[in-house]
């Protein structure tokens, strides 16, 4: 029985998916929260809160006791791991770790007597690492431009414009910020590549995928970029690790793994990729045709794109697809976050959010409408939260009129911003925590007029981690895989509802007017 491993490090959590990729099924499941299981890192939500300027930080030795975590549970449970024979993983994109050179050394030493943090942590030069969600770098990102000879020049090398939460960016404020501290920096790491390396017991590459989400990768040539390189930070070349095509093999388990949690010593892992990219193979779209909108704690949507196309806008971005050619995606901040803040403030269950508000208001809210910033946004670009209304009359700003403002404003925003992708879907696949929850599914499918669809398997950054390791090691056939693991849900078909159409022409015309506004 072929078992392979698909990990997915996201935002809030690590998680574990054991598949039989000839049966078709999942064997186990696991996860771990970080704010709940590991509340020492004082991270309730994945980063830690309260940073200055749009410093959004994550302690990457938290990845690590996760990682740790995981696989005691994995133990504990009885979970056979003799069996397995691939493993692969997702990461939350972006997200940069620092590293002294002694860390390749420290990863082949690594002893299962001791535990991962404290054997690592030594090999840190930088505390704590931006994620995803760091916004503090737009006078990094104006000055990488300018160097290289403006933003279109960025775009056009690295399928972005330089972008705030990037890692290019982020590693040119740390250089700035801290030289001496860069000095020591023997490589920088991104969260797939760096976890890659831990499970391996040796450096692994980046891949295509997630390596295209750090303004220093040139798309066309698939190897890093000498004058975006040279435009970050001084002595970076050095410091980057190989850029690897997505089925690149790292090596066998580390040894650590085996000896302390008795994995396959013949378990080969593949190089990890971004989650968006995973999600793409997991949710079955990596070949074009299929748009997928992703509810995690961001909100993503995302297609497998046959050529380059770039958002004359700049919000959007291309990506390697890691099972080849390229890939679109666009992220907005005020995904899950944005929806949580607003169920706490007015003392609401996602039950709620389901069915008693967008039963007792109509499609359109009656014209009442909301940008819904209500964190700092990245599609379009806000610095700062700013919740705008418009058509609310006195004393109406109250559940449940809010919460269709709040999803009806964050999904036309979406369809708006997704224009210049110039497709119109047939079919939206729809994937991520929040995307199990019917109301929030219903107005998606009335926004895009087109049927929703879930897929059976949920977790498709750790599913399509775990197919990518069975195609590239098992030598399995995409197709096959596609049609085991990426069923949709039965029955768990949304329509949209026809008669809501013009009101969502109606919502979009206003909205456009407002975000203008
Ligand atoms: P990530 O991968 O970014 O860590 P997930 O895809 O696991 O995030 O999604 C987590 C989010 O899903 C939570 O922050 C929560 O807001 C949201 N969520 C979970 N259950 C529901 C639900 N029933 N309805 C709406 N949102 C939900
Ligand atoms: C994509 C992005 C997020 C992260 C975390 O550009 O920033 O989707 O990958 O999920």
């Amino acid at each position: 029985m072929p078992t392979v491993i698909g990990l997915d490090s996201s935002t809030q959590s690590l998680s574990a998916l054991l598949m039989d990729t000839e049966a078709g099924t999942i064997l186990h499941e696991e996860s771990v929260n970080f704010g709940k299981d590991l509340p020492q890192y004082g991270a309730p939500s994945g980063y830690i809160p309260g940073g200055k300027d749009g410093e959004v930080h994550a302690d990457p030795r938290m990845w690590l006791e996760a990682l740790d975590l995981l696989f005691t549970r994995l133990k504990e449970q009885g979970v056979d791991l003799s069996k397995v024979e691939a493993v692969s993983g997702s990461g939350q994109q972006h997200g940069s770790v620092y590293l002294r050179s002694c860390f390749p050394e420290k990863l082949s030493g690594l002893s299962a007597d001791s535990d991962l943090k404290s054997q690592l942590e030594g090999c840190l030069t930088r505390s704590t690492s931006p994620i995803w969600m760091d916004g503090s770098t737009s006078e990094e990102c104006a000055e990488i431009a300018t160097a290289v000879g403006g933003n279109e020049v960025v775009c056009a090398k690295s399928g972005s414009i330089a972008i705030e939460r990037f890692s290019g960016p982020q590693i040119r404020r740390f250089a700035k910020k801290d030289p001496t501290a860069w000095a020591e920096t023997g490589s920088v790491h991104l969260v797939s590549s760096y976890l890659a390396s831990v499970l391996a017991g040796a450096e692994a590459g980046i891949d295509f995928g997630d390596g295209a989400g750090m303004n220093l990768m040139n798309l066309a040539d698939e190897a890093w970029d000498e004058d975006l390189v040279n435009a970050t930070a001084e002595g970076l070349a050095e410091k980057l690790p190989a850029l690897v095509s997505s089925d690149t093999l790292v090596g066998n388990v580390s040894v650590y793994f085996t000896e302390k949690y008795g994995l396959n010593a013949d378990a080969i892992v593949t190089v990890w990729s971004g989650d968006n990219p995973c999600s793409l193979v997991g949710m079955g779209a990596a070949t074009p045709g299929k748009v997928v909108i992703s509810l995690g704690t961001s909100d993503t949507m995302f297609a497998a794109m046959p050529n380059a196309v770039t958002d004359p806008n700049g919000y959007g971005h291309v990506f390697g697809n890691p099972m080849g050619g390229y890939m679109s995606l666009i992220c907005f901040m005020n995904g899950s976050l944005a929806r949580e803040a607003v169920k706490e403030e007015y003392g609401l269950s996602w039950d709620d959010f389901e069915t008693e508000a967008l039963a007792s208001e109509p499609a359109g809210n009656a014209g009442r409408l909301m940008l819904p910033f209500v964190k700092p946004e990245i599609t379009p670009l806000r610095d700062s939260a700013g919740i705008t209304f418009s058509g609310w009359e006195e004393g109406e700003k109250s559940h449940p009129a809010i919460v269709r403002a709040l999803l009806e404003g964050q999904f036309t925003n979406m369809r708006i911003q997704s224009e210049w992708l110039g497709v119109q879907p047939e079919v939206v696949l729809l994937t991520g925590g929040a995307s199990k929850n019917n109301g929030i599914a219903q107005i998606v499918a009335n926004v895009f007029q087109v049927p929703v669809q879930r897929l059976a398997v949920s977790g498709s950054a750790a599913l399509g981690a775990g197919i990518r390791a069975a195609v590239t090691v098992c030598w399995a056939d995409l197709a096959e895989l596609e049609a085991k693991f990426c069923r949709p849900e039965e029955g768990g078909e949304i329509k949209p509802e026809p008669q809501t159409a013009e009101a969502m022409i109606a919502m979009k015309k206003g909205f456009e007017a407002l975000l203008g506004a």
